[in-house]
């Protein structure tokens, strides 16, 4: 029995759709990709906040091989993102492939006709030879049980699902979080609420942002003469190369080079607040780098605002009208903004249920053993499956150079596959044993083992304290192993007759 598709592709977003371009250059024409929210774009669909923008310049956050002349400023604004990916899915034929407000349930091997069979809520199965989750690292919003937050009679607002019809003028809101997307959101939010608090469990680091406008010359200067364009991207990669491989890789080697880091950011800070007391609040205590640092020149500034409060007590419980703090001090407010990020490693990794070869459940694989994938992308008893937001997947700073890699492995390993004349491959489990070992020794000289991590309450850890996010190596390596890993690294075999 042949199964309906070459592929399925679980997920729409940028990583997703590298890999449907990546199976038509293979001639996999024949895929679907399945997507639960109504649209493309993943992430730059799901976040519309007041103040979204990438944090990795744009040159660089964009596929090398599609890059797009006319970014508006160095760092663009998230709605330019989800047209970008537009673009991209018109451009290379993608969105006809895709189904959308589809919520895949689960996937499972199916050992006797040796594909994939994937169940989609309401009931419909789909057959598929090979399957690709793209789900994303950060996709299942959290929201923390705060006792009595059921009670609470304003306006809840998760950042995951703003709702740009409410206005935020006059209000008083609360905003819960101090991550990235707080430090975005909060300048945001100060311009309109009559009184905000922010409330603060863990400080972060924060860097000043160059920013700037792109001038309509230079994006024609893009447009006309693409390897200038290239030649700054190049410019930018290498920096932000520099950063991950000698700030959080070789902590142990660079130590004064993360230091530096720490210092720029708390000099930043004093430019910044006048306050004493609340710079010092602001201050973290962990190392620069356990955590994803962030970029922002309106974030500390906004503290210095009359009408914003900064909260370090921890919350007890919220009430109809407020927020209650340990210290028993209430903050009436009318608008709860859960800037609580996403859950990682309970749910997303993976995020959906795949049972492979012998019944192996994915999840609970992972979790009752160590979050593992030779080269962040295959796992032993999973034959024909390409999970592409793996642990250890993430390699570098911009999400595109681990997609390219990806898309770079894709193309070997089916190409050899197809070679071969067969229909099946497996990783190893020799493979992946040698990689895991690898990156756990490599790891051993980052940041978040030899630095102080212990207060950084940072997703990059998981629940046995494990850094298992981050691929150690720099992009380049990354990008070199996608290309030529051992292709012994894989059994073959064919569907039987
Ligand atoms: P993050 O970085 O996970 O931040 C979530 C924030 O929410 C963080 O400050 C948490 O504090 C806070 N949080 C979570 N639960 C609670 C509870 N129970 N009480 C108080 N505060 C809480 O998510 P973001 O959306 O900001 O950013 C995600 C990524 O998007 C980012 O790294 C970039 O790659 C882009 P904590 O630090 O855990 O003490």
């Amino acid at each position: 029995m042949a199964p309906r598709y070459d592929a399925i592709v679980v997920g729409a977003g940028f990583g997703g759709m590298g890999a449907g371009i990546e199976l038509d250059r293979l001639g996999l024409s024949n895929y679907v990709i399945l997507e639960r929210e109504s649209d493309l774009g993943g992430t730059w669909h799901v976040n519309h906040y007041p103040g979204l923008a990438v944090d990795i310049a744009s040159v660089t956050y964009s596929y090398s091989f599609e890059p797009n002349p006319y970014w508006t400023r160095l760092f663009a604004p998230g709605a330019e993102l989800k047209k970008y990916a537009a673009h991209v899915a018109d451009k290379y034929g993608l969105r006809r492939r895709m189904r959308f407000d589809t919520v895949v349930d689960g996937a499972r091997w199916d050992e006797e006709h040796q594909h994939w069979v994937v169940s989609i809520e309401g009931g419909e199965t789909l057959t598929g030879r090979f399957l690709l989750t793209a789900t994303g690292f950060l996709s299942q919003p959290y929201t923390p049980p705060f006792p009595g937050i059921d009670t609470f009679e304003g306006k809840i607002i998760h950042t995951t699902a703003w709702d740009e019809d409410f206005d935020l003028t006059g209000r008083r809101a609360a905003i819960i979080g101090t991550g990235a997307t707080a430090v975005q959101l909060v300048p945001e939010v100060a311009k309109k609420a009559a009184a905000l608090t922010v409330f603060q469990r863990t400080p972060i680091w924060v860097v000043p942002k160059v920013d700037a406008p792109i001038p309509a010359p230079v994006q024609r200067l893009f447009a006309k003469v693409p390897v200038t364009q290239k030649a700054a991207r190049l410019v930018n990669t290498s920096m932000l190369e520099a950063l991950m491989v000698v700030g959080v890789l070789h902590y142990d080697q660079a130590k004064p080079l993360n230091k530096a880091a720490a210092l720029l950011a708390k000099a930043h800070l004093r430019a910044q607040v006048r306050d004493k007391k609340t710079r010092e609040q602001l201050t973290p205590h962990y190392d620069f780098g356990c955590k994803r640092p962030t970029f922002s020149n309106e974030y500390f500034k906004t503290f210095n605002r009359p009408h914003v409060r900064l909260e370090t007590n921890s919350i007890d419980h919220v009430t109809p009208d407020g927020i209650v703090t340990a210290d028993g001090h209430k903050t009436e407010i009318d608008t709860l903004i859960l800037a609580t990020g996403f859950n990682l490693w309970d749910v997303n990794f993976p995020a959906i249920e795949i049972i492979g070869r012998d019944g192996v459940n994915l999840g609970k694989f992972w979790r009752d053993n160590r979050f593992q994938a030779y080269e962040g992308i295959t796992v032993p008893k999973f034959p024909n499956f390409l999970s592409l937001n793996s642990p250890y997947s993430y390699s570098g700073l911009s999400y595109f150079t681990t997609i390219e890699a990806q898309m770079k492995h894709m193309a070997r390993l089916l190409g050899e596959l197809f070679r071969r004349g067969e229909t099946t491959f497996e990783v190893t489990e020799a493979a992946n044993e040698r990689f895991l070992d690898t990156v756990t020794d490599k790891l051993g000289s980052s940041v978040f083992y030899g630095g102080d991590c212990a207060s950084s309450r940072s997703y990059y850890f998981n629940q046995h304290g494990e850094a298992a996010l981050l691929r150690p190596n720099s992009t380049v390596s990354t990008h070199r192993h996608a290309v030529s890993f051992p292709l012994d690294d894989y059994a073959y075999g064919s569907v039987p007759a």
